[in-house]
């Protein structure tokens, strides 16, 4: 079988088991988007009105629910109505990177309560297995998702060489719950196990680090077009945060207009690279 990015979205869809992994390609497939939007901001009513404009041209919207200082319980359920309304995946980007025990905790309980919202949310393989281990015993129940860090946008990431190949075969050992990486590009050739020959594999990209207008934002990040991202370097979902909404979230064309204008790129670059 062919390397699965070059396969369509659909065609990936229906060979993959976990729910959350198929749900998100069938979403991509269904609205002609591998847009995904990080909505990075404090106040609750920017949260949701970001969404409700970019939640069209989306496949998914990714969170920081941390991040939002009026939370309430009820934002849960805002954010799950407008998750029907435009269809699209919810992805909370936690980040956990503590002992098994400590992060099925932080994702069952406190709050948050994240693992009874979020399809997808990701992990640092610092730890070991065994923050898999901690966090599918909570999520493999409720069909959710696990993307692992194999790699980072940033200047000067220590997640490269020997990590990176790290993350790749703790995936491999739990493909019922890791559904993909946030990397910078494929993870398929990486590591050098018996298990490449899997025909089966395939593993998620989803690229933050993505703008068409600014090269960085002075502290760090580094981005890329979709066209480098998706064409080039074969990623499945480009992440956007600031390069949507910039600093004004009460923009609402500007936002809508930016949204399309992503989306399109993306949809345009994948096209481009699944050409025979
Ligand atoms: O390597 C990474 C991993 C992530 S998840 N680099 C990142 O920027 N992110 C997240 O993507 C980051 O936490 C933020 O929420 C988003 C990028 O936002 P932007 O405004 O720079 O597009």
């Amino acid at each position: 079988m062919s390397s699965p990015h070059l396969r369509t979205y659909a065609e990936r869809a229906l060979q993959h088991k976990n729910p959350a992994a198929k749900l998100l390609l069938e979403t991509i497939e269904r609205k002609k988007s591998n847009l995904a939007v990080s909505v990075d901001v404090a106040s609750a009513k920017d949260f949701l009105a970001i969404i409700d404009v970019v939640g069209p041209f989306v496949c998914l919207i990714k969170t920081h629910i941390d991040i939002i200082h009026d939370f309430t319980p009820s934002l849960i359920t805002d954010l799950q109505a407008l998750s029907v309304k435009h269809d699209f995946v919810i992805f909370e980007d936690r980040k956990f990177a503590d002992i098994g025990n400590t992060v099925a905790l932080q994702y069952s309980s406190g709050v948050h309560k994240i693992a009874s919202w979020s399809h997808i949310t990701n992990a640092h393989p610092v730890p070991g297995p065994s923050i898999i281990s901690g966090l599918s015993s909570v999520g493999l129940p409720l069909g959710r998702g696990l993307l692992l860090l194999a790699e980072m946008s940033t200047k000067g990431s220590l997640a490269s060489g020997s990590y990176t190949e790290a993350a790749v075969q703790m995936a491999r050992e739990h493909r019922n719950f890791v559904i993909g990486f946030i990397a910078q590009r494929r993870m398929d050739g990486i590591g050098t196990t018996p298990d490449e020959s899997i025909p089966d594999e395939d593993f998620l990209i989803l690229t933050p680090g993505v703008g068409l207008d600014v090269s960085g934002d002075g502290m760090g990040q580094q981005y890329r077009t979709p066209r480098q991202v998706v064409l080039d370097s074969g990623c499945d979902v480009i992440i956007v945060g600031r390069g949507i909404y910039g600093k004004d979230p009460s923009l609402v064309e500007a936002i809508s207009a930016q949204a399309q204008r992503y989306r399109d790129d993306g949809w345009a670059a994948y096209l481009a690279r699944i050409k025979p």
